[in-house]
């Protein structure tokens, strides 16, 4: 079978986003590979966050990953920091990159904003860590959201570059694996940026844990525009993002969404695409809460997916040092 490797950083909530982005994807296909699922908590510190925050939504975040259906027969499911191989093949990817490859990454850009001088470094190498996550496993699909093709793009010229230097295959080279739906799930305010959990104002986004109350309120408040006409047209970014989320959820084409709604306002799509989303998302609370209710189990399992991984990351760790002459 075939290897395949993703992950999500365990800071503030995890959105419809990256479920549409990612873990649905995953889920769906489980069967088919060899997967590898990570919480990448050292991405985590890459910009400021509290400890305990960090602790608890880290358990927080694998939980998620089991309320949406992923099957420990399927995946290993691990916290990155358990494995420290991560931080030591970045160090010795990090040597192997050129600045130039990370000055033109654009989330780095977007996340550093104007303050240059005093963000972190880790941000900076953030898509070195990132490839070194990936290679550790000799993994061949990278399921991700659109925002992180660059990033697949990069560690594909690594490895690339690592094996004809050394000419030896010491790397499989990754593919990025990105649905054509899903694969950018935009704000409710500002339909012309993509949905983020950095978001400062939570109305932008529906975490996966939001009451029906709740998300009722925010995709009665998301951004539409004056039109009041129920159809999918790039011209108008809101309302279309809105019909795209309601068709994954559906499964309709968009002619049978669009001939739903023909002849109704915003507040029947709204009302339709708010039943829609909390009957996706109340089976997965109600997971959620049995799974993080019993944490013992929970870091067992997650003690268990690191020690599963391990060798490998040693393996790989070690053929990389052996190359260049070290150990
Ligand atoms: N808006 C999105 N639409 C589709 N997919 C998305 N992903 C993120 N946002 C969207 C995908 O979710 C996975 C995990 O993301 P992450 O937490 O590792 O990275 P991120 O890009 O930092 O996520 P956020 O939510 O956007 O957080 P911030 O605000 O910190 O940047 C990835 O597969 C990603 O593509």
């Amino acid at each position: 079978k075939k290897r395949v490797f993703s992950g999500i950083q365990p800071t503030n909530n995890v959105h419809l986003g990256n479920y549409l982005g990612a873990i649905r994807n995953w889920v769906e296909t489980q069967d088919q590979y060899d997967n590898i699922f990570c919480i990448v908590d050292l991405h985590a510190i890459t910009l400021p966050i509290d400890p305990k925050e960090l602790h608890i939504n880290t358990r927080k975040l694998a939980a998620l990953y089991l309320a949406c259906g992923l099957d420990t027969r399927y995946c290993k499911l691990f916290v990155q920091s358990h494995v420290r191989q991560h931080a030591e093949i970045q160090w010795l990817l990090n040597c192997y990159t050129p600045m130039g490859w990370l000055n033109r990454m654009t989330q780095f850009k977007t996340k550093a904003g104007e303050d240059m001088d005093s963000v972190g470094t880790g941000l900076y190498c953030y898509p070195v860590l990132m490839a070194g996550d990936i290679l550790l496993y000799q993994t061949h699909y990278v399921p991700v959201g659109d925002d992180q093709r660059q990033h697949v793009e990069m560690t594909r010229d690594l490895a690339q570059r690592i094996n004809s230097l050394y000419g030896k295959q010491i790397f499989t080279i990754p593919e990025a694996q990105i649905r054509t739906s899903g694969a950018r799930i935009m704000s409710l305010e500002d339909p012309t940026k993509k949905m983020s959990k950095s978001d400062p104002n939570p109305s932008s986004y529906i975490t996966l844990l939001d009451d029906p109350k709740t998300i009722k309120k925010k995709i009665a408040r998301a951004t539409t525009d004056s039109e009041r006409l129920v159809k999918f047209d790039p011209a108008r970014p809101g309302i279309t993002n809105l019909l795209s989320i309601y068709q994954i959820l559906t499964g309709q084409t968009q002619e049978v969404i669009e001939a739903e709604f023909e002849g109704k306002g915003y507040g029947d799509f709204k009302a339709a695409l708010t039943d829609r989303l909390v009957e996706t998302l109340s089976p997965i609370q109600q997971r959620y809460q049995e799974i993080i209710s019993d944490m013992p189990a929970l870091e067992n399992l997650l003690k268990q997916g690191a020690d599963d991984v391990r060798p490998l990351a040693e393996r790989t760790t070690e053929k990389m040092k052996r190359a260049i002459g070290l150990g």
